[in-house]
């Protein structure tokens, strides 16, 4: 065994290593050129910006390298807990300007590039987004990562290095077509692909018991098919601290290259058949869906990233320990939503069948690993998967819920003695045709800590979504808001403010979040205003011309920036925007000479490829700027942009430029939201429901600098059931709501199809419309109109733009890690 290393490095050892890395631009450019030609085996005179941005990611990669050896040699000497990430979802984006920034490069870099004839800007766009998400939780694990390297957490993030990621969306007359996400197509120059460690995960077969030394009965998981799982490790560097962590993603290769018995026999295709279908388990993000219970491949993609996952927590942990006493005061797990909740059986196999503990033992040990974040209150969306399924793909583990589940009944019947329907309702699995294991229920009663993402949140899945466990174990549930890495979200994504922030600051809340605080006064100075306003303006221009190569729509810097993006889900609402548009045409068309000022309505967003009515809303918006954009009479006053293919690298440029964020989700649908928090910290103001995080926004920022309508969270519950005024009446009472709805249904926007959105119209006119859109449609459209009062006094618009920007301080990642840590992972910071 080596001997620990200090935590210091030897001055001889820090002198090596200066000389080896460049940190002059000088010295970059050299490292650039050397890359191009070593590796690459280009001549740099003749390369372009595409082989300038590789090389220059190599070298940032092998600046980061060193720091992650180091960090990596201070926990293994320190012989620190450590926290395991475990999220099937990591949406990266882009990595270069990140990494410059964080390792404190910046001008050295610009310098070095320009040197070479480029701008960074340039070479920056040559990047693809690693998308390996969906949307905010796949984000928010990457924000968390940032923070976590910033914070000098001793922490991993795992999941899986999917070969496609979120697909690429196209609009094709306006609908949703989409393509694969080849993102590794030329490869990544910021992952490690490592031949070891290399772990064997098994699936199917079957289990069974024998006799071991001590003539224990030990149960054996046997004849099954096995996947390698190979390592690819990307390095995560904290803000300006030296410090390195990595995330692994697993890669699915075939435990065995050719089958040699088909080859033998000539069968050419059925040799390689073992491979192809081995390696397919890494092949794809899975797109959210209603219905994941059938997808075998989904199973398989959850289990084999958790079981490899193990291997290597074991492989680390069994480094230093024989025994599993200390087990918990090693290792932390984390789990981003239930999707890797199939971990907890795994341990329970690993310690009973493997490590040959008791079962009170390891279940001890299991609880006390686990914390569970939940991501969502729509029932639709918690996982289940069929009984059947599970004990195909993964026999032993079914078992092994069955037993956990059993134990479980039995202590809640103890408790609430013939409380039948109780024991039915909390069992983890559900009776019915057929038979479904709730990965929820399993998460809740295998972790010691369950968290929702806002307070609101929290506080509904205490009284609704798990209100039984709640009751059973009321301190296991507990609230952590959401955040954004200010790294990422102010100083990479808009520059021009955090150098004026700085100019009149300094950098402190670049790590302390809280002291933008200081920048409540100065929106009062007229000319920081000024100053504030004229960034804006660029950022507006920037996207401007944007919206011009990407859709043809030329739109007005100095008009309303309105924006929604976000994944399109009816809870989220973009319908109930999109009527507001309609509603503002119709306006516009009728009383010319009405003083409202100008907007650019600004969408974009994925459906999920199954969801067809995310999908015919998407459609309905594209025909609806169709008509608008087009109308000789609307002349600025209103423009509809729907721009395709949102991503990471999209939201930052969009962000930035917008003037007012539509959060208008049904109250008690949204379990936080984090774009509401970007576009806040980049003086966005927010239209919004009171709904996840939008509540401590509201508190935050003070209730005179945000816009907010609709029924509450309670309200909307209760409207559900009572139905004060339904969509028919509504539109009895009120003609303007009655016009714009006339609208969508008679054809306007379909050159007078009655039919293309009529299942719109009808879910919109439903009594039993579950997301209320018509419900708060006037207070919408009301709330609306204050917005554009507020816009016309632009000095007051500004002032309320700048305060939201100083009074974001609780909304950075650094502010929530702090919180995970210290509460639930152990590691006091
Ligand atoms: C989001 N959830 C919440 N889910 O909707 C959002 N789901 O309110 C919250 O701010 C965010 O999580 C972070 O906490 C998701 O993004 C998914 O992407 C997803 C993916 C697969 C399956 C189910």
């Amino acid at each position: 065994m080596t001997t620990p290393t200090p935590d210091v490095l030897s001055e001889a050892e820090q002198g090596r290593c200066q000389e080896f890395f460049p940190t002059t631009a000088n010295s970059i450019q050299n490292n650039i050129i050397h890359h191009l030609m070593s590796f690459q085996g280009r001549d740099p005179e003749r390369s372009g910006a595409s082989d300038i941005y590789k090389a220059l990611a190599f070298t940032m990669r092998d600046i980061m390298v060193e720091k992650w050896i180091k960090t990596q040699k201070t926990y293994y000497a320190k012989e620190k807990k450590r926290v395991y990430y475990l999220s099937l979802e990591f949406l990266i984006g882009r990595s270069l300007s990140n990494a410059i920034i964080n390792l404190g490069l910046w001008d050295e870099v610009k310098q070095a590039v320009e040197g070479l004839g480029y701008s960074l800007g340039e070479i920056s766009e040559q990047e693809e987004d690693a998308a390996l998400g969906n949307g905010g939780l796949g984000r928010l694990a990457a924000c968390f990562m940032d923070s976590i390297a910033t914070l000098k957490i001793p922490a991993y993030g795992y999941g899986i290095r999917y070969e496609y990621g979120l697909f690429n969306q196209q609009l094709i007359n306006g609908y949703q077509v989409e393509s694969p996400d080849n993102w590794l197509r030329y490869g990544t120059p910021w992952e490690f692909e490592r031949r070891v460690p290399v772990f064997c995960v098994q699936f199917y077969g079957k289990v069974t018991t024998y006799q071991d030394e001590k003539g224990c009965f030990r149960t054996k998981w046997i004849d099954t098919e096995d996947v390698m799982a190979m390592p690819c490790d990307m390095l995560v560097p904290g803000y300006k601290n030296d410090h390195v962590i990595n995330m692994r993603f697993w890669a699915a290769r075939a435990s065995r290259e050719l089958d040699l018995t088909h080859f033998g026999e000539g069968d050419y295709i059925g040799a390689v058949q073992h491979k192809v279908s081995s390696e397919t388990i890494s092949k794809v993000l899975y797109p959210p869906d209603h219905n994941y219970a059938g997808q075998e491949l989904r199973l398989k993609q959850q289990y084999f990233f958790v079981c490899a996952t193990f291997q290597d927590i074991m492989r680390r942990y069994k480094k230093k320990n024989a025994m599993f006493d200390d087990f918990n005061d090693q290792v932390a797990v984390q789990l981003n939503d239930t999707h890797p909740a199939i971990a907890i059986p795994e341990l329970m196999r690993l310690l009973l069948d493997v490590e040959g503990l008791n079962w009170e033992k390891a279940w001890d040990v299991c609880t006390k690993t686990f914390a569970y974040t939940n991501h969502t209150l729509m029932p639709e969306a918690l996982e289940r998967w069929s009984v059947d399924l599970m004990g195909k793909v993964l026999p032993r583990h079914l078992q092994i819920i069955y037993e956990i589940n059993q134990r479980f009944l039995d202590q809640v019947a103890q408790q609430y003695p013939g409380d039948i329907d109780k024991l039915r309702r909390m069992s983890i699995i559900e009776e019915g045709y057929p038979k479904m294991v709730r990965m929820a229920h399993l998460a809740v009663i295998g972790s010691h800590s369950v968290n929702g993402v806002a307070a609101l949140h929290t506080q509904l899945l205490k009284e609704r979504t798990f209100k039984d466990f709640h009751a059973l174990y009321p301190d296991r549930f507990n609230s952590k808001t959401n955040g954004i890495t200010p790294r990422r979200w102010l100083l990479t994504a808009n520059p021009e403010l955090a150098g004026l922030i700085n100019s009149r600051i300094g950098t402190g809340w670049e790590v302390d979040l809280e002291e933008l605080r200081t920048l409540e006064p100065l929106a009062d100075d007229p000319e920081f205003r000024e100053a504030f306003w004229q960034v804006k303006l660029n950022n507006k221009k920037r996207l401007t011309d944007y919206i011009q190569l990407t859709t043809g729509v030329e739109v007005i810097p100095e008009t309303m920036f309105d924006v929604q993006v976000k994944r399109i889900h009816e809870y989220k609402r973009q319908l109930l925007n999109a009527l507001h548009v309609i509603y503002l045409y119709q306006k516009f068309v009728s009383e010319p000479d009405l003083e409202l000022p100008p907007r650019t309505v600004i969408f974009a967003g994925k459906a999920a490829p199954s969801y067809w009515r995310a999908k015919l809303i998407i459609k309905l918006i594209n025909a609806i700027a169709e008509v608008v954009n087009h109308d000789p009479r609307i002349g600025d006053r209103l423009r509809v942009v729907f721009l395709p293919n949102y991503n990471v690298s999209q939201a930052e440029l969009i962000i930035p430029a917008a003037d007012l964020s539509e959060q208008i989700s049904t109250a008690g649908t949204e379990a936080s939201g984090t774009g509401n928090m970007k576009f806040a910290l980049n003086g966005a103001l927010t239209i919004g429901t009171l709904d996840g995080a939008n509540i401590e926004i509201r508190e935050e920022v003070g209730e005179e600098n945000i816009f907010i309508f609709g029924l509450n969270a309670e309200e909307a519950a209760f409207e559900r059931i009572r139905n004060s005024r339904t969509p028919e009446q509504i539109c009895r009472d009120n003609p303007e709501v009655a016009e714009v709805m006339e609208a969508l249904a008679d054809g306007s926007f379909a050159q007078g199809d009655r039919n293309l959105f009529k299942p719109l119209v009808d879910s919109l006119m439903s009594p039993h419309d579950q997301y209320l859109l018509i419900r708060d449609f006037e207070s919408y459209l009301a709330c609306q109109q204050r917005v554009n009062e507020a816009f016309l006094d632009q000095q007051c618009w500004l002032r309320m733009a700048v305060l939201n920007v100083a009074r974001m301080g609780k909304f950075s990642t650094d502010r929530t890690i702090r919180q995970y840590a210290n509460e639930i992972w152990g590691i006091p910071v």
